[in-house]
């Protein structure tokens, strides 16, 4: 629609100007009125968000929201509460409204081709924020910008090496798994593995889906806590679960960074703090602020210009052995 009247508009002043651009090879004259709208109006994004089930996820949407509004875009912003198919509404709204491009961080990996296909036909491009999905169609959307959770799990998978070096018996490790089918947790899931299998001594006894949530990651951990007695390690995909899960520990006399190792990523405040109680001994930071490197590429997309396929942004490490004085408020 909103294309649709800007059309109708440049027709109405190609015509204004007595229609002598409309048939005397008016292109030239029509792209430069064109191009003068084109600079003028504003850019409009529609943005199909994941959620607001974490400190992470609301620093996320923080950053893109505030670099938008900084570069004079309008972003109109759908929280999905974790729901896939309130994400395909969304697109389809932003592909009614003509928006000029779609941000999406995709729940899951998969289940993505039908309204990917509706975007393409109206030629509106996507981009992926923060999660990936998986397609044999590639130019269904054009770049992703995130962070590289393989590359995170790798992270965790090495700390755990240099902390449990001098160990010959088996380590017990128990992992807090993210949204099922979610590529973060697929990514830091296999990443750990393809590292700490290196180390026979190294067992995953149990991995259970805390989706993200402190709730469940809560919920969970006492119920591991009820069924296994040596538990060595907690390998946990975010900080919100791991927040959870540190309550259960609390709650029958443990004592969380000692009796039981913790790995934990996302980097949120909280989190950091524990880290410097010694309550936690890893954490990977899963850079949220997204909205610099997101609002750059999608202008360079609307300028036609070339992108990179993939834009991973850096993540850091910070350990129990590190000046932990010297990490910055986090933000988030
Ligand atoms: C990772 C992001 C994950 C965070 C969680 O990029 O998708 O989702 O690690 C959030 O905190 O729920």
């Amino acid at each position: 629609m909103k294309k649709l009247l800007h059309l109708q508009s440049l027709v109405w002043i190609v015509i204004g100007c007595g229609g002598l651009f409309l048939f005397s090879g008016c292109q030239g004259a029509i792209s430069k009125q064109e191009q003068e709208i084109k600079d003028k109006r504003t850019i409009v994004l529609g943005f199909a968000q994941v959620g607001a089930e974490s400190s992470w996820r609301l620093s996320n949407t923080k950053s893109i929201k505030e670099e938008a509004a900084a570069e004079g875009m309008q972003l109109m912003y759908i929280n999905a509460e974790q729901k896939q198919e309130n994400q395909i509404k969304a697109i389809r709204s932003f592909i009614a409204y003509q928006v000029d491009a779609i941000l999406l961080s995709p729940v899951i990996e998969t289940g993505w081709e039908n309204v990917l296909h509706e975007a393409k036909a109206a030629n509106i491009p996507i981009i992926l924020t923060d999660r990936e999905i998986k397609t044999d169609e590639p130019d269904l959307y054009r770049s992703f910008v995130g962070s590289d959770f393989k590359k995170e799990g790798k992270m965790a998978g090495k700390f755990l090496q240099k902390k449990f070096q001098d160990k010959t018996r088996q380590v017990n490790i128990v992992e807090l798994y993210g949204t099922i089918g979610s590529s973060p947790a697929e990514g830091r899931s296999i990443g750990f593995r393809e590292v700490i299998k290196e180390n026979a001594h190294f067992k995953v006894i149990c991995s259970r889906s805390g989706d993200f949530m402190h709730s469940k990651g809560k919920e969970i951990m006492r119920d591991i806590l009820n069924e296994y007695k040596a538990i060595d390690v907690l390998y946990s995909h975010n900080d919100s679960m791991t927040l959870g899960a540190i309550e259960a520990m609390e709650e029958v006399g443990m004592v969380p960074g000692k009796d039981i190792v913790i790995i934990t990523i996302d980097g949120e405040q909280k989190v950091i703090d524990a880290l410097k109680d010694g309550k936690v001994n890893c954490v990977i930071e899963c850079n949220p602020k997204l909205g610099k490197e997101i609002i750059d590429l999608t202008k360079k997309v609307l300028n036609g210009e070339n992108i990179p396929r993939t834009v991973y942004v850096e993540d850091e490490v910070f350990t129990e052995w590190d000046d932990l004085s010297l990490i910055s408020p986090r933000g988030y």
